[in-house]
Order: C-alpha cells, then structure tokens, then sequence
C-alpha cells in the first residue's frame, strides 16, 4: 500500500463525510446548483473546515458560474485545488541541517507528544541517525518509563531526571549529553500543560531558555502536538503556546480517529505554521510526513475502484 492509500484508509471517518457526501449529492445525476452547493458547504462544515468551508463553496459557485465547473469530478478538482492552496507548502520531513538538531515537543494533555516522540526517534533511527531523547517530563513518572522502554527497544539514548526534577534541567542534561554523544537530533519530550495554567506555559519558555544557553540557537524547532479529534478547539490551545514559546511546527496526531480532519485547513490558516508530521495510529509506524498535494487526495478524491 502506497503512502496514498495509506492515509485515505487512515482518513476513512473524515473521507464517508466528505468524499462520500460528494458522491451522495451528484446521485440521479442532479445538476449543479445553489441547493447542491449549500449541502456541499454542509460537508465540509460537518469536516470541521470551519471558514474555509464558505470561502470553498463560494468558489465553487463563482466557477460554475464561469461555466468551468460542470459535473462531480469538475468540482473534486475545484475543490482540490482551493483546498491545497489553503495548506502551507513548507513542512512534511524534517531535514536535519544542524548537528545536533534539538526538537523540543509540547502540547496539552495527553494530546499524543511522547507517543509521537517515539515515532519520531523511531523515524530518525531508520535513517541511521543518533537520537537521543530527552524525558523533561518530570511529573508523570510513566512518561520517561513510556520512553524509556521504546528506547532501549531502538537503539536511542535517553536522559532522565529523578522524580520531580527540574524539567528544564533535564533538558540541559540532555542537550549537554547529546553534545558529548555526538547525537544527530535531541528531542524533548514536556508534560501535558493546559493553555490557561499561565505558570506552566512560563515553565515551557524557560525550557527553550535553557536549552539556548547550552547551545546557542536550539531548540532548532518547537513542535505543537495537536489532537486532531479535538477539531476547531485545537486552535485556541495552539495560539497561547505560540505565545509561550517559538512554535515553528506542528504535528497533528489521532488523524485516524476523526471525521474532522478538515480541523487541520483552520489550524493553518489561524497560525501559519507548517504542519511536519501526522499521526495515524498507536503503532510507532504510524507517523507521516504531511504532504499537501497527499492530504487533500485522501479527503476528497472520489472512491478508487480496486
Ligand atoms: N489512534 C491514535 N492514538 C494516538 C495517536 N497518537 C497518540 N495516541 C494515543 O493517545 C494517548 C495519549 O498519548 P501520549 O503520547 O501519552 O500523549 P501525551 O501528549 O504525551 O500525554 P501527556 O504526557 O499525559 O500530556 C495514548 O493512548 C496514545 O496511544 C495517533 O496518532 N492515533
Ligand atoms: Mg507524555
């Protein structure tokens, strides 16, 4: 199965609302119209494209109108192209440019960080790059033991504090031994924080504080985890963390439990920060790199017969 299929079977919740609908409103062969283009707004508000459902459909209307949208695959075209240029085109596969690369990961709760972590550091591994991870969540003990065990299992080294540590000294730790290791890429996993616990969300910006005076300029990148089955809410959780610290990348994990995947359209438009990576599992396989052009085929390209 190619990365396509993958991800259209992974997308299955969002793609019966969106894809299927399409289907669904063309049946009897009915014509296109304003009731037609009203249900088909219906859709994609249903996917949790929020304001780019409107900005679609009136689209779609202004081109039938040209007379250039005809028929059902007119208006997947149409709607592929609008919705890919709604998605920034950076993002996808972290490119390692500095050595160390040091990622440090934050999120809400249980919103998917140290799982996709592992992913990560599996990813990375499979390049045959060093990793070494560092567990700065110091308040659940499960979280660095969940490292811990995934790192011993792939060959990644991991730095851990005692119970209650410091988490930004865990993340200094880590960085300095990463340094002494020769690692390719640190990564830092954080604890769950909520947006509204203002000294926790400090906490986050003293991380990225320490961490540039081990090593001038790291964290090379800031990565938001976000729970795509969270939809439209994921977006006010991200603003008060971009305000925290320097979000340079999300990943949008839980993709495959969703029928909101559209949530991601939004998420882009409100925060204009790439999207690297998508979570479609539990298995540490499950990590994509986010492809535009991939993403909006899987939502809305018509059922392939095989
Ligand atoms: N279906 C699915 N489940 C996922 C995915 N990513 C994470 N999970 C599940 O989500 C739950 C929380 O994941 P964690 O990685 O522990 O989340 P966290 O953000 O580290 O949580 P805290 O550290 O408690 O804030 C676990 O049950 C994971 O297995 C995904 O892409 N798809
Ligand atoms: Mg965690």
């Amino acid at each position: 199965m190619g990365l396509f299929d993958r991800l259209k079977a992974k997308l299955s919740k969002t793609r019966e609302t969106l894809s299927d609908g399409i289907t669904g409103l063309f049946r009897g062969g009915r014509a296109i119209d304003a009731a037609l283009l009203g249900e088909l707004e219906e859709l994609l508000y249903t996917s949790d494209l929020g304001p780019v459902a409107a900005e679609v459909a009136q689209e779609l209307a202004r081109a039938h109108k040209r007379g250039e949208v005809k028929g059902e695959d007119d208006v997947r075209e149409r709607m592929r192209q609008v919705l890919v240029a709604r998605l920034d085109e950076r993002g996808g596969e972290l490119v390692l440019h500095e050595h160390p690369t040091v990622i440090l990961v934050c999120g809400v709760n249980g919103s998917g960080k140290t799982t996709s972590i592992a992913k990560l550091g599996h990813r990375f591994r499979q390049q045959n790059k060093r990793v070494l991870l560092g567990a700065c969540d110091t308040f659940r003990a499960a979280a660095a033991e969940q490292l811990e065990i995934w790192a011993k299992r792939n060959g990644a080294d991991i730095v851990r504090g005692g119970p209650q540590a410091d988490p930004a000294s865990v993340a200094f730790d880590a960085v300095d031994q990463g340094l002494a290791r020769d690692a390719d890429v640190i990564i830092l996993d954080t604890a769950g924080r909520l947006h509204t616990q203002k000294n926790l969300m400090q906490e986050l910006g003293k991380l990225e504080r320490v961490v540039a005076k081990r090593l001038p300029g790291a964290p090379h990148e800031v990565w938001l985890v976000i729970d795509a089955t969270n939809g439209q809410n994921a977006i006010r959780q991200a603003r008060e963390f971009t305000a925290a610290v320097k979000v340079s990348g999300l990943i949008v994990a839980k993709l495959d439990g969703t029928a909101r995947a559209g949530a991601i359209f939004t998420i882009q438009q409100e925060l204009g920060i790439p999207v690297r990576y998508v979570g479609t599992g539990e298995a540490l396989e499950l990590l994509e790199p986010f492809d535009r052009e991939t993403f909006v085929d899987a939502l809305v390209s018509a059922q392939l017969t095989h």
